[in-house]
């Protein structure tokens, strides 16, 4: 080791202790929970598991696949409970299930928290409960409680555990909501349901299953006042626990949740978590081969902590009690990667900046100044990595694969950072940079050119897409130089740009587009204020045209955002290279 190198990294040692001792007091608080929500923000990358006897026939009923998410299967194939009960309660035998292995999966991916499905809508209950034979142990061939054998075994690894409780829809209980379809159900009413099953079975799983450290409802409904303070109450037998907006309508718990949806901010001032599944499907499902890719899992986390968020990311054991070789494989190559990386995730907070064409940030705030890990998706070919609008005096930079120092300068416009010909990883390779006092930084939005003019680049939109997963397509991508929104086969991803101008008035937009269909449709323009367009075909996706789009009214000066979503029923995949506000 070259003595520079030793010092950098003495230096990280020191830094490393004195941001133990004060990193306490300099978390951003989000209100009175502070102390309790103090690891779930550190963790910020957790564990879901969908797992269920719908495992057993991988969403099958009979040879067919009703459903997009298997754990649906009973309700979209209409199934009765006695067809269930012969098709997958009685078949459900996971006999390769080994809880530290899967526990040790978790541990190897940088999880530090898993929550899994005590009981789902089905009604099928995966502990041995104690008031309905409904369940793992009295019903099925498997007859072990896996919820004890995991919530004893993620004690031992030292991964934080939850349940995830169906409380609303259970398709079995006669007073449970959801199930409309079988005919020799003698109903009950939803107050009695709770009475009998929901109450004591959530009593049972927060008294006898060690701490949990999460309860995590779904599917909120309209209940009765009791029925809602007899499940809500309950949650008072694990203190500290933290529970999500989903136990009823209107409350709001200790953090929101988005379902397979990054969004493009995270909501201000409060708590946030992203849950998605790594394939298509939350529950095991035969035929699914929509694993996403290994970068998209990677950035996914990246972007969710950059955004102030938590990604729980759900796995599906299959009727083996295993996972598939595609979920451990992307599960250890996210773990590799935060092996180096994880300083960049755990303990971190949102970025400071806007959008950045080469990736994303986190931070982590002190009394004396801020580190800030810069996450390069798209490494820099001339080896310059601007910072735009930071003003702050630099300390030091360097990779945090391997902690080489790296040169930096300043600008009036922000920070150059001087980076090595190859990055030392293709997914995201985070740079450091350890800043002085208090973070200073011009926010920097696109505006107009003198002459009025202001051009929106594919590269500086915002996509809602998942970040490139496959349930939202929607890419930018580079040929030659310059970007494009391309790869927009599905209808429900959009994107959008933030810019800022002086001078309020009439814009005309037009689109530089191309389109290989006949036509396609869309709506575009400032929040709140959508109007339809539509484009004709170009011929092919490689010839491009400047389409005026139509007019909008910008009533104010300053900070706005302009959209262009799909129109569902009508939309055809067009690729968009940039857009032109002009005043008119
Ligand atoms: O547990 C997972 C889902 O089963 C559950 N929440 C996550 C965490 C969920 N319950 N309801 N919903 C999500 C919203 C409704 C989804 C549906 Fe569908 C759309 C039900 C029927 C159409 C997705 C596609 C599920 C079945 C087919």
């Amino acid at each position: 080791m070259t003595f520079f190198k030793f010092q950098i990294l003495f230096t990280g040692l020191l830094l490393l202790c004195a941001n133990a001792v004060s990193a306490q007091e300099h978390v951003e608080s989000r209100g009175a929970d502070d102390a309790k929500m103090a690891w779930w923000r550190e963790a910020k990358f957790g564990m879901f598991v969908h797992w269920g006897v719908y495992a057993a026939t991988g969403g099958e009923f009979r040879g067919e696949m009703p459903t997009n998410s298997a754990e649906w299967m009973m309700n979209k194939a209409k199934i009765p409970i006695a067809d269930y009960k012969i098709e997958n309660v009685d078949k459900f035998n996971p006999s390769q299930f080994d809880a530290k292995t899967f526990v040790g999966l978790a541990k190897q991916a940088g999880m530090k928290y898993l929550v899994i499905t005590a009981k789902h809508h089905d009604g099928f209950a995966m502990f041995h409960s104690t008031c309905s034979p409904y369940n793992v142990v009295d019903a099925t061939p498997f007859k072990r409680d896996v919820m004890k054998e995991l919530a004893v075994e993620c004690q031992k690894q030292s991964i934080r555990f939850g349940f995830y409780y169906s409380q609303c829809q259970d398709w079995h209980h006669p007073g449970g909501m959801g199930n409309n379809w079988d005919k020799t159900i003698k109903r009950v009413s939803f107050d009695e349901y709770v009475k009998e099953k929901a109450a004591p079975e959530i009593k049972q799983l927060l008294t006898e299953y060690g701490p949990i450290s999460i309860f995590w409802w779904d599917t909120p409904r309209d209940m009765s006042k009791e029925a809602f303070e007899s499940l809500h109450s309950s949650t008072n037998l694990q203190p500290g626990i933290i529970t999500n907006d989903r136990l009823g309508k209107e409350h709001r718990g200790d953090h929101k949740t988005f379902e397979r949806n990054i969004p493009r901010k995270g909501p201000v001032g409060a708590d946030w978590e992203v849950c998605m599944p790594i394939s298509g499907s939350w529950g095991y499902k035969k035929s699914d081969t929509k694993f996403k890719s290994i970068p998209t899992l990677i950035r996914n986390l990246v972007d969710i902590a950059s955004k102030g968020g938590n990604y729980l990311l759900n796995v599906s054991p299959t009727g083996e009690g295993t996972l598939l070789p595609d979920a451990t494989e992307r599960l250890q190559a996210m773990g590799q990667w935060m092996k180096i990386n994880s300083a960049s995730i755990y303990g971190t907070t949102g970025s400071p900046f806007g959008k950045l064409d080469w990736g994303r940030c986190t931070k982590k705030a002190y009394a004396k100044g801020s580190t800030l890990y810069l996450h390069v998706f798209d490494w820099p070919e001339d080896g310059k990595l601007f910072v735009p609008g930071l003003n702050n005096e630099i300390e030091q930079a360097y990779l945090l694969d391997g902690w080489q120092a790296l040169e930096t300068s300043s600008t009036d416009g922000g920070v150059t950072v001087a980076l090595p010909e190859e990055a030392p990883d293709e997914i995201a390779s985070v740079v450091v940079v350890e800043v002085h006092g208090k973070l200073d930084i011009t926010p920097v939005l696109p505006k107009p050119s003198k002459d009025g003019s202001l051009e929106l680049l594919a590269d500086m939109a915002y996509l809602h897409n998942n970040e490139g997963s496959e349930d939202l397509s929607l890419l930018e991508e580079k040929h030659g130089g310059d970007s494009y929104l391309s790869r927009w086969s599905d209808a429900e991803a959009w994107a959008e740009w933030s810019f800022t101008i002086d001078k309020p008035g009439t814009y005309e937009v037009s689109a530089e587009v191309s389109l290989k269909e006949k036509k396609t449709s869309f709506r575009f323009g400032l929040q709140g204020q959508l109007q339809s367009a539509e484009v004709e075909s170009t011929g092919k996706l490689s010839k491009y045209t400047e389409t005026s789009l139509g007019t909008i009214e910008i009533e104010k000066a300053g900070e706005h955002t302009l959209l262009i979503k799909p129109e569902k029923e009508s939309w055809n995949p067009m690729n968009l290279k940039k857009i032109v506000l002009k005043a008119q």
